[in-house]
């Protein structure tokens, strides 16, 4: 049978269309698709829970895929080892608590797993704002990439969803535009971002999990935008507290679901 081109055209967009509609209004909505978000939409959407994750960049992945300096390993230390096993994926014990796993293997497994349990994602769509209620955050406003890019004016379209997730890494932007936009404050201790600290691996890490919270009614952080926003330092290419921290968020917000 010939292929037409115009049926592939209309499958494209009436499947996308679907799948759009079907995520005007979601249990969970993460921001951001490096390792904390699709760790943590993997176990979400694994429970059940329809969840949708937008991503500003045309691949998902954030800052994995790089290893350190472009090197394509990543160290992750023991606690986090059940969720590479989770994921099927490959590691290799280096010394006491150091093990290695080849970047894009990892990557590419955390991908395929938040996908395929159950995760929508959208890539090439950046979240410029959020929609509030006086008690709390109640979804986002989000726009093509390439909008923002060519700055051209066009309104954005917004989506509901129960609770939202800052897995923005490093620049915290849905909390940066909660902070500047909404009234209220903050559940920081000067009720602002924290802002950032320069490197300490070891206190990074375990400040990342213990940072992993609701920040603003709705709204948690994940990943390295748990530290970012509560003023814990940055740690550099070890993963197990983004993994740990993308697990956490996950148990948090399906005890409240
Ligand atoms: O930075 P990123 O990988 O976040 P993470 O899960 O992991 C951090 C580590 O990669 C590393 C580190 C730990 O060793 O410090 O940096 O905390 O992924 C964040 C993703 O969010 C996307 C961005 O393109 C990246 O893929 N992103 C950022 N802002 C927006 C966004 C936005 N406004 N809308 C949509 N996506």
């Amino acid at each position: 049978m010939a292929l037409d081109e115009i049926i592939i055209s209309r499958a494209i967009i009436e499947r996308f269309f679907q799948k759009l509609t079907a995520n005007l209004d979601t249990d969970v909505a993460i921001v951001g698709g490096g390792p904390s978000g699709l760790v943590a939409g993997y176990y979400i959407a694994g429970a059940g829970k329809k969840v949708s994750l937008y991503e500003r960049k045309l691949s998902i992945g954030g800052g994995m895929w790089g290893g350190g300096m472009m090197f394509n390993e990543i160290v992750v230390q023991k606690d986090a080892l059940h969720i590479l096993e989770e994921f099927h994926i490959r590691f290799s014990k280096y010394q006491e608590n150091y093990y290695t796993a080849d970047s894009i293997e990892a990557m590419s497994c955390f991908a395929a797993g938040a996908v395929q349990s159950g995760v929508t994602v959208f890539n090439c769509m950046t979240v410029e704002d959020v929609m509030m209620r006086p008690e709390r955050v109640t979804g986002l406003v989000i726009n093509w990439t390439p909008v923002d890019m060519a700055g051209l004016h066009v309104d954005p379209l917004t989506v509901r969803s129960k609770f939202i997730i800052d897995a923005t890494g490093h620049d915290t932007e849905v909390v940066k535009v909660v902070s500047r936009k909404v009234p209220g404050s903050l559940l920081t201790p000067s009720g602002k971002i924290e802002g950032e600290k320069s490197m300490w691996a070891d206190v990074a890490e375990r400040q990342t999990l213990e940072n992993t919270r609701e920040v603003f009614p709705g709204l948690y952080v994940a990943g390295m935008a748990a530290n970012a926003t509560m003023g814990g330092p940055r740690m550099g290419p070890i993963f197990g507290g983004m993994l740990l921290s993308g697990e956490k968020v996950a148990k948090e917000i399906l005890k409240r679901l």
